[in-house]
């Protein structure tokens, strides 16, 4: 087998780069990249494991098209990347809400507009709650006292038009920020919450009631370094609630301040579905958000693991 040195070397190609045996293409300016050459569906060696984790830190979002995983498939090369969330040890309220709809394995899930992936959500489903909450500019599982190091998705079933998923580099919009910003939030924490997120959507539990977070909440620092890059990160999803030491206001009008800065349209890259894509991202580096579709009248099927940041 070829050393580690051997993987690193990269070959321009013109277009995008050769790393070992994956071809690699930036997709957006300054972030996302699409990797061809590499089968997710049977175990990874070793190499292609070091590279496909070098090019996440590096880019962020990976696609790979025409992978047409199966869950089991899907779980295992997530497995490779670290341990998965299993929504069977989840909170019992969220876990009910996010009832798998098909799948009974509780380390994959759906993001999916289909009951037991046949005929599309009641109107009153509860469920529909989360195709309209992941709207809003996040990062997975920041509320939990384990957040997501990864998130992959899997794409079985696209609508015709919309439903295209959305992130931003919140590495480059750390660097782009101006030094009296950075000097402002240097040490400042966050605390995050999911109810913020249900009650920003205007949200209620099917019996009328608020939502409960059952994890509590999560302090953790507005500005983050990236393990992988060394890089610095702006951590403003929207399940941050409010800023340690500041008054709700002032803390909420520094977040939204922040989330608009993260998110400027020259730090994103927007993924258009194709069946078959595999996409991983890096949540610690990236926001992500969930963008419209007719989904009264069109099917979206997406199969979701979540590897833990442990
Ligand atoms: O449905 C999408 O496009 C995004 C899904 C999402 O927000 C998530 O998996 O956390």
């Amino acid at each position: 087998m070829k050393s580690r040195r051997v993987v690193r070397r990269r070959e321009y190609l013109g277009k995008g780069w050769k790393l070992g045996t994956l071809e690699i293409n930036q997709v957006a300016s300054t972030f996302a990249a699409e990797i061809r050459g590499i089968d997710a569906s049977s175990p990874l060696s070793a190499r292609d494991l070091d590279a496909l984790i070098g090019a996440l830190d590096r880019y962020g979002v990976v696609v790979m098209p025409d992978q047409n995983l199966t869950p089991d498939q899907q779980i295992s090369v997530s497995e490779q990347l670290g341990p998965l969330e299993n929504s069977d040890e989840g909170s019992p309220s969220f876990r009910k809400l996010r009832e798998n709809l098909q799948y009974v394995d509780g380390r994959v899930s759906e993001i999916s507009n289909l009951a037991q992936g046949k005929g599309l959500l009641e109107e009153s489903d509860v469920r529909r709650l989360f195709t309209f909450a992941n709207q809003l500019w996040h990062s997975d599982s920041t509320f939990r006292p384990i957040r997501a190091r990864y998130t992959t998705l899997s794409a079985v079933k696209v609508p015709e038009s919309g439903g295209d998923t959305e992130f931003a580099d919140v590495a480059s919009s750390y660097d782009a920020l101006s030094d009296e910003d950075k000097e402002e939030i240097k040490d400042l924490m966050g605390v995050h919450s999911p109810t913020v997120v249900m009650e920003a959507m205007g949200a209620t539990r099917p019996d009328g009631g608020g939502f409960v977070s059952e994890y509590g909440t999560q302090s953790r620092p507005i500005v983050d370094i990236h393990p992988g890059s060394g890089r610095k990160v702006l951590n403003v999803p929207s399940h941050c609630s409010h800023i340690e030491g500041m008054s709700l206001p002032e803390g909420r009008s520094l977040l939204t301040y922040l989330r608009e800065k993260a998110t400027l349209p020259e730090f994103r890259y927007r993924h258009v579905w194709s069946l078959g894509d595999f996409v991983i991202w890096d949540n610690r580096s990236t926001l992500h958000r969930a963008c419209r579709f007719k989904e009264r009248k069109e099917a979206r099927q997406l199969v979701r693991t979540v590897v833990q940041d442990a």
